[in-house]
């Protein structure tokens, strides 16, 4: 049915009802609200590279070793203006003052498969916001090659998980939505662009508890543990059912995921005989989404143990992941065990 507007609630509304509501207070409600505005500026970045010449790489190369792309530095700026820290795209954490002394940090993926930006294929910006773990602060790094206030910011950005407050990412897609958890329950907000505002889509999203969808590049799948290897070759036996499950691989975590998400299944980027902890990111990848998954009832895992459990030791530690229905994750850890 359709909604009046007096009825269409948009993410800043929502968010002043959570803080009404003291679900968040007014701080957070700011730092989610001006991620939002980074996201809505990078969604029309990223909507116009081609146009406005902003395909193609920076001619830099980011702490991960990866040709960092034009859009992958605007992104990162953009949402460092909001005094955030720990970017895939910094070395360090850049603990902008101010913020440092605020209440939250931000881990941020700028944008997540930008290198898909020059086909115009999914692509995203995830984040994770946590209080700054005080006890943390006791046992400071003593890396000489941080200052103070950056040790400070190292120690404190290596939290796990759990202790995240809220996450969420931004899919620049079809359609450009975002999707927030803070806790209770996952929200997607669409942006209308005829009103540059994003309005709430789906409430209290719910992972099926399984699905017949598999997300791997198996181009790796030479370089996988043989137990990985049997366990997707018997996702393709179509067994009683008469029907092998349906192989998707977009090539942008995002966009991956957020199909998982609605259609439920399982995404996974494992650990192989090249790089042993695979690909993505525990801090700013793998936990933020593991977060949201599980609030809708999913399962994050990295073989063995919930990601969330996890803590990490470096803010850039790569993590193999396996992500999605509960069901679909539980049978790959029988395999992997
Ligand atoms: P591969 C994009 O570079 C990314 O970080 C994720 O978005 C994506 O899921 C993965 O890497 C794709 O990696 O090795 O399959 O091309």
């Amino acid at each position: 049915t359709k909604k009046s507007r007096f009825e269409i609630q948009t993410l800043t509304g929502w968010l002043l009802n959570q803080e009404q509501a003291g679900v968040i207070n007014a701080e957070l409600t700011i730092v989610i609200s001006s991620i939002s505005m980074a996201c809505k500026q990078i969604a029309s970045l990223v909507q116009r590279a081609s146009i406005s010449n902003l395909t193609g790489v920076q001619g830099a190369v980011n702490v991960q070793g990866e040709d960092q792309k034009k859009l992958d530095v605007v992104s990162n700026e953009l949402l460092k203006l909001l005094g955030i820290i720990a970017s895939e795209e910094e070395d360090v954490p850049v603990a902008v003052e101010e913020s440092y002394s605020g209440n939250y940090i931000v881990v941020f993926d700028p944008l997540d498969g930008s290198s898909n930006i020059d086909a115009a294929v999914s692509s995203g910006s995830i984040f994770g916001i946590y209080s700054p773990n005080d006890e943390c602060l006791a046992d400071i790094g003593d890396d000489p090659a941080l200052d103070q206030s950056e040790q400070r910011c190292v120690v404190n950005v290596c939290q796990p998980g759990d202790n995240l407050l809220a996450a969420g990412y931004c899919m620049y897609s079809s359609s450009v939505i975002f999707v927030l958890t803070i806790g209770k329950g996952v929200f997607a907000f669409t942006l209308d662009p005829m009103h540059g505002e994003f309005v709430l889509t789906q409430e209290n999203i719910q992972i099926p508890k399984a699905g017949k969808i598999y997300a791997f590049n198996e181009g790796n799948c030479q370089l996988w543990d043989d137990n990985l290897k049997k366990y997707i070759d018997d996702l393709k036996d179509p067994g009683p059912s008469g029907k092998p499950y349906s192989a998707r691989y977009i090539g942008s975590l995002v966009g991956d995921f957020h199909r998982t998400l609605l259609y439920g299944g399982i995404y996974g980027y494992p650990g192989d005989k090249r790089s042993k902890n695979g690909k993505l990111r525990l801090l700013y990848e793998c936990a933020p989404l593991s977060f949201i998954v599980e609030q809708a009832g999913g399962k994050g895992s990295d073989g063995r143990q919930r990601v969330l459990d996890i803590t990490p030791i470096e803010i850039h530690e790569r993590l193999p992941l396996y992500i999605g229905s509960v069901e679909e994750v539980e049978k790959l850890e029988k395999y992997l065990a």
